[in-house]
C-alpha cells in the first residue's frame, strides 16, 4: 500500500503530503492551502464580517498611526522591513503617515510569491508614489539574514495579520529568535497577534456561514488532486473548526464522511480513511499578554509597549532585543 519513501518526491508539497496523510492521526500543512485560488479565497476571508481579525487591526493601526510611526522613527532613516506583505491594505495607513511627516524611510516587503509582490508595487505607484519600495523575494529568514548582514541602518521589521498564529509555541519561539538574531540594539519589531475572546466569536470567524473558509481549508484537497493527481471527492469530507480556551488554540479539520480510500497517483498511495476520522490542517493560535511576553523572553526580546482595539480583540506589539 505504501510504496515510497524510497523514490524521490517530486517537490516538497509531495514529500509532506505523503507524510500527513502517512501519519496518525493525519495532518497536512495549512502552508500548502495558498497557491493561487487559496490566495483568492484568503483575500476572500479577509473581507468577510466574521473574520473580525482584519477590521480590528486596520482600526488599532488607524488610530494609532501616529504614536506607532514616532517610535519607528530615527533621525538617519529606516528600512521598513514587512514579512508577508499581501496585499498591503494595512501597511499602506503606515506608509500614507510617513510620508505625510516626511520622514526618510524605505520599504522592503518580503514575501515568497513574485506575484504578490508585483501588485504591490504597482498598487504602491499608484496609490503613494513618494514611497522608495525594494521588494525581496524569498523566504523570510534567507532574507534577514541578508539583510542584517549588509545593512547598516536602523531596521523595522513588520508582521501583520496575526500569521504567527499558525506556528505552534515551540515554532512561534524559533520564528521569534530568528527576528531577534537580525536585529541590533536600536531595530525594532511590530507585531500582530490576535487575543483570546469570546470562543464563540473565534469559532464564527473560521466557520462562516457562506462557506469561504470551508472552501479555503479544502483548497489543501483541490490541490492534492491537481497537482499530485489526487482523487479526493472534496463532498465527502467535512469542514470543522474547535477552539480551546484554555490552550487558545482553534484548529481546523477536514473530516471523512464515511469509510473511503483514495489513490493519489503521483505519490504512489492509498490512503484508507474511517468514517470519521479527521485531518487535522490549521492552527491559529490566540494570545494574551502572557503568552505574548513568555514567547518574547524565549526568543530574547521584550515587549516595549501595545496597542490595543477598543473591543480587546486584537493587539499589535512593538518588541526590542
Ligand atoms: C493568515 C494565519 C492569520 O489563522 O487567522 C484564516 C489564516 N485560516 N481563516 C488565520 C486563516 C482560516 C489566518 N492567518
Amino acid at each position: 500500500m505504501k510504496n515510497p519513501p524510497e523514490t524521490m518526491f517530486e517537490s516538497a508539497f509531495a514529500e509532506d503530503t505523503y507524510k500527513g496523510l502517512t501519519s496518525y492521526p493525519k495532518y497536512l500543512l495549512s502552508k500548502y492551502i495558498y497557491d493561487k485560488r487559496g490566495d483568492k479565497l484568503f483575500q476572500k476571508i479577509m473581507d468577510m464580517p466574521e473574520y473580525y481579525l482584519t477590521s480590528s487591526e486596520f482600526d488599532i493601526i488607524e488610530q494609532n498611526a501616529h504614536s506607532i510611526i514616532k517610535s519607528f522613527s530615527s533621525k538617519s532613516g529606516f528600512d521598513l522591513i514587512e514579512l508577508g506583505a499581501g496585499d498591503g491594505k494595512k501597511t499602506k495607513i503606515i506608509l500614507n503617515k510617513l510620508v505625510d511627516e516626511n520622514i526618510e524611510f524605505n520599504y522592503l516587503p518580503v514575501d515568497i510569491s513574485q506575484n504578490v509582490l508585483d501588485e504591490l508595487k504597482e498598487s504602491l505607484r499608484n496609490e503613494i508614489p513618494e514611497v522608495n519600495v525594494e521588494v525581496q523575494q524569498g523566504t523570510y529568514f534567507k532574507t534577514l539574514e541578508k539583510l542584517s548582514e549588509y545593512n547598516t541602518r536602523k531596521k523595522v521589521i513588520i508582521v501583520l495579520g496575526s500569521n504567527i498564529g499558525n506556528l505552534n509555541h515551540k515554532e512561534a519561539v524559533d520564528f521569534l529568535g530568528n527576528i531577534a538574531e537580525a536585529m541590533s540594539e536600536e531595530d525594532m519589531l511590530f507585531m500582530g497577534f490576535d487575543q483570546k475572546k469570546h470562543p464563540q466569536k473565534i469559532l464564527d470567524a473560521y466557520n462562516d456561514s457562506e462557506g469561504i473558509t470551508e472552501d479555503f481549508n479544502k483548497n489543501l484537497l483541490v490541490r492534492i488532486n491537481n497537482e499530485l493527481e489526487g482523487e479526493f471527492d472534496i463532498d465527502n469530507f467535512l469542514h470543522w473548526e474547535t477552539y480551546d480556551p484554555e490552550t487558545g488554540t482553534a484548529k481546523s479539520f477536514l473530516v471523512s464522511k464515511k469509510q473511503q480510500n483514495i489513490n493519489i497517483k503521483k505519490i504512489g498511495l492509498e490512503v484508507n480513511f474511517e468514517a470519521w476520522e479527521s485531518i487535522h490542517t490549521e492552527i491559529s493560535q490566540k494570545y494574551d499578554d502572557s503568552i505574548v511576553n513568555w514567547l518574547a523572553d524565549e526568543a530574547g526580546l521584550s515587549v516595549e509597549k501595545s496597542f490595543q482595539d477598543r473591543e480587546n480583540c486584537y493587539k499589535n506589539y512593538i518588541f526590542r532585543r
